[in-house]
């Protein structure tokens, strides 16, 4: 253990005095700097631990010596049902609500809410665990040599490698979306050499476990029988050495390799899964390792090869993947390691998310146990969303749309809330949701009296067609859109004092302020961010109407709201206000800076707008100096923001300061616990950094920090349908090539300059640093 610690820390002190470029960016890349993740131990823990996925089913893969565990999830392991818990008191309160709210009674307004707005959700709803496989080998005199365990970005392969008593044996393991099994493939270079035992449990001991001819099967009813029936089957295929059966496990003795496929589903959609999983063995099983092996990696090398990013390398790379975060906790300088990171979001994307299924949840689909922190559910006040800034942007069009199928199903319950709380057309959903669908609130106001989760995610609707042109997609979506905003037309009402439109009773994600007596509350007519994404939402849609010639007079209102719309205000101290007054603010850093959203992801704050531009600059520096950015999301975004401001420097640091203080060995985002949203939240933020397209123009290399000065990248899209390759070179753009794929004109601009071409479909054009076609 001792000499493992110094070698350890040997490896972080080496990486800081090497810590020098051995490559500059922009020059072919050296051979180590490639996408991988890679360590010279075993997982000690889950979050070591290496993700596989294919969108629906996912691995961690631990890479123990004696025992191997692959922590398997499936989507839609789902407890719960779907239940009706819209709290009948909720119409009659309204307009008492909101009275006391604009009379100042805010905590009085607040007991009303919690006994008439918020629901009594009943039934239990979590995602789960799919299972344990864990593989025994027999014990070894000798200590493995030469251990790595490592996941490559390049092929969505996992692999263990070592050597032990003279035989060098590896392990491959990914999850296939062409063939919907993960396979797990064993080898060894000395014949007979692999004899190992196979078992299946599920944490909670509920689970039947049986064992036929190859094969192993799990099942339960998930949540006690009130949740989805699971079926977890494993098939194994030896070659050589004979195969055994014991109770509930399997044994192999002296193969030469053997290939384990795991086939997994629920009746989540409807059908038998026992019959899904048969089916998927029989076909995987039907086809050779290399040729499945061969499949997977070409479907997922369609979607990773979209892009590459150079931002340089040093000697870092030649470190496991924990020393080189660890090094960089010490300050050691790796854009790499940015650049990895980087591309691990895009992989996480590509693993967790695919058309067709359910969108990535608090954790992608990788989650331990019964009880995942949030159930790892969907929390739309903030997390589902970042989930999907990074698609559009990192050329990754088509996996934004679970999420975006996953609004429509929404619908029907949503617009069953607006009816029956408020008494109003339209679609509402509050704070969270899950796969069984419901939009109304329950808990507490402080985060859940928040009507705007269907009005924000709306807006990845438009986004998806702001960058692929597609109508047909519009058409089909536009509803999600149309029912959004009819809500927030019938929704806001007149503040007697202004004059103007607001929000309410609602809240400001889920912060606090006080009241003038002192007290703690959260709820009140207009916080800023509601009118935010309202704005945002109205905007898309009268645009929405605009691109597909309908809804004319829905419109005319819509464009009636938006000019009464309460408009963003700044404070007396320069800070945008995060509510209609200036309150004292109990949690000063509050890790959400919901009144930015105008900033990012919306795009009402621009330099266009010098003084609200300045004000979010002061309050982004508020929030931090007073502990802000400490969860994982937080700081993610505070890259974002920092971005839109322009300011490289500050994005960078941000992006440092993740990777120091909420990121895990194996890189995933840290709230903590773990939580994906971060992993491409920050992504999301660097593409921020080096093109950006929400105000009309394509600006390239927006804030780009010192520490990427020179580099490239390929393969960025932005709105309007151009995919982007940019090459710079110690700070200042070299070349830009933009391929256009939807024709029309395009400003693009880099520092002061400025330029307007007009474009051909299928065309590319390539610009000097001084935005010259040449
Ligand atoms: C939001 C955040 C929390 C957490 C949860 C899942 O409500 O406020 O920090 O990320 O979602």
């Amino acid at each position: 253990m001792m000499i493992r610690s110094y070698i350890r820390m040997s490896l972080v002190l080496a990486t800081l005095w090497l810590g020098v470029v051995v490559h500059a960016a922009g020059q072919s890349p050296a051979p180590v700097a490639n996408w991988r993740l890679w360590f010279n131990r075993p997982a000690a823990n889950w979050n070591e631990a290496l993700p596989v996925g294919n969108g629906r089913v996912g691995a961690m893969v631990f890479g123990g010596v004696q025992s191997e565990r692959l922590q398997l999830n499936e989507e839609s392991v789902w407890t719960g049902k779907p239940e009706d818990f819209i709290n009948p008191g909720a119409r009659a309160a309204l307009p008492v609500i909101r009275k006391l709210l604009f009379a100042g009674k805010y905590v009085d307004a607040q007991q009303l809410a919690i006994d008439k707005m918020m629901g009594n959700k009943t039934v239990n709803s979590s995602y789960q665990t799919a299972g344990d496989l864990w593989l025994t080998f027999p014990a070894q005199g000798a200590e493995p040599e030469g251990y790595e365990r490592a996941l490559d970005l390049e092929t969505a392969v996992a692999t263990v490698q070592y050597r032990q008593e003279g035989v060098a044996y590896t392990r491959e393991v990914f999850s296939s979306a062409p063939d919907q099994v993960v396979v797990l493939r064993l080898t060894a270079d000395r014949p007979g050499a692999l004899s190992l035992q196979f078992a299946l449990t599920r944490p909670g001991s509920n689970a039947a476990v049986s064992v036929s001819g190859n094969d192993i099967l799990l099942q339960e009813h998930t949540g006690g029988g009130v949740g989805v029936k699971l079926v977890t089957q494993l098939r194994v295929i030896p070659e050589g050495g004979s195969l055994s059966a014991g109770g509930t496990h399997l044994s192999i003795e002296k193969a030469n390799a053997v290939t384990v496929l795991i086939a997994i589903a629920t009746d989540y959609t409807g059908g038998d899964p026992r019959t899904t999983t048969q089916q998927q063995l029989t076909a995987a099983t039907a086809k050779r390792y290399e040729d499945l092996k061969r499949a997977h990696i070409q479907d997922y090398q369609s979607y990773f090869n979209r892009v590459a990013l150079d931002l340089g390398v040093t000697n870092a790379v030649y470190f496991p993947t924990d020393a080189r975060v660890s090094a960089l906790q010490h300050g050691n300088e790796d854009p790499h390691l940015a650049a990895l990171y980087f591309q691990f979001g895009r992989y996480l994307l590509i693993s967790s998310s695919r058309p067709g299924g359910l969108p990535a949840n608090l954790q992608g689909i990788w989650a331990d146990g019964l009880t995942p922190p949030w159930s790892a559910d969907y929390h739309i006040n903030i997390n589902i969303q970042m989930n999907y800034w990074l698609a559009e942007v990192a050329n990754l069009s088509e996996l934004h749309l679970p999420f975006i199928t996953f609004l429509d199903k929404l619908r029907p319950d949503a617009r069953k809330t607006a009816k029956t709380m408020y008494g109003i057309d339209g679609t509402v959903a509050h704070f969270t949701t899950d796969p069984w669908l419901f939009t109304a609130p329950y808990g507490y106001p402080s985060w859940a009296m928040w009507p705007m989760g269907m009005a924000w995610c709306a807006q990845h609707v438009w986004e998806h067609y702001a960058f692929t042109g597609d109508k047909a997609f519009l058409q089909q979506y536009y509803p999600i859109l149309k029912e959004s905003a009819a809500f927030c037309a019938q929704w806001l009402v007149e503040n007697p004092a202004t004059g103007k439109l607001v929000s309410g009773p609602s809240i400001s994600p889920e912060n606090s302020f006080q009241t003038a007596d002192g007290r703690k509350a959260t709820m009140v007519m207009g916080p800023t961010m509601d009118h935010m994404i309202i704005r945002d939402l109205l905007t898309s849609t009268l645009l929405a109407q605009r691109v597909l010639h309908q809804d004319e007079a829905f419109g005319k209102k819509l464009e009636k709201i938006l000019a009464k719309l309460s408009p963003t205000q700044i404070g007396a101290d320069g800070r945008i206000l995060e509510w209609t007054e200036s309150f004292q603010e109990p949690e000063p850093g509050h890790r959400h800076i919901s009144h930015l959203y105008g900033l990012h992801p919306g795009k009402e704050i621009t330099r266009k707008q010098p003084d609200l531009f300045a004000a979010a600059r002061k309050t982004i520096d508020y929030r931090l100096a007073h502990g802000g950015g400490h969860t994982g999301w937080s700081r993610a975004w505070i890259v974002n923001f920092f971005a839109r401001l322009g300011d490289g420097e500050a994005a960078h640091e941000n992006l440092v300061a993740l990777f120091k203080k909420s990121t895990l060995p194996n890189l995933f985002d840290n709230h903590p616990p773990f939580q994906i949203d971060g992993n491409f939240g920050a992504p999301a933020g660097m593409a921020e950094m080096l093109l950006q397209s929400h105000d009309g123009s394509l600006t390239l290399l927006p804030a780009l920090p010192k520490a990427w000065a020179t580099g490239y990248v390929r393969g960025l899209c932005a709105r309007g349908g151009f995919e982007v390759s940019m090459t710079w070179a110690n700070g200042v753009l070299q070349e830009v090539t933009l391929l256009s794929r939807l024709g029309g004109a395009c400003q693009v601009r880099y520092g002061n300059k400025a330029v307007t071409l007009q474009t051909e479909t299928g065309k590319v054009y390539t610009l000097n640093e001084d935005l010259k076609v040449h």
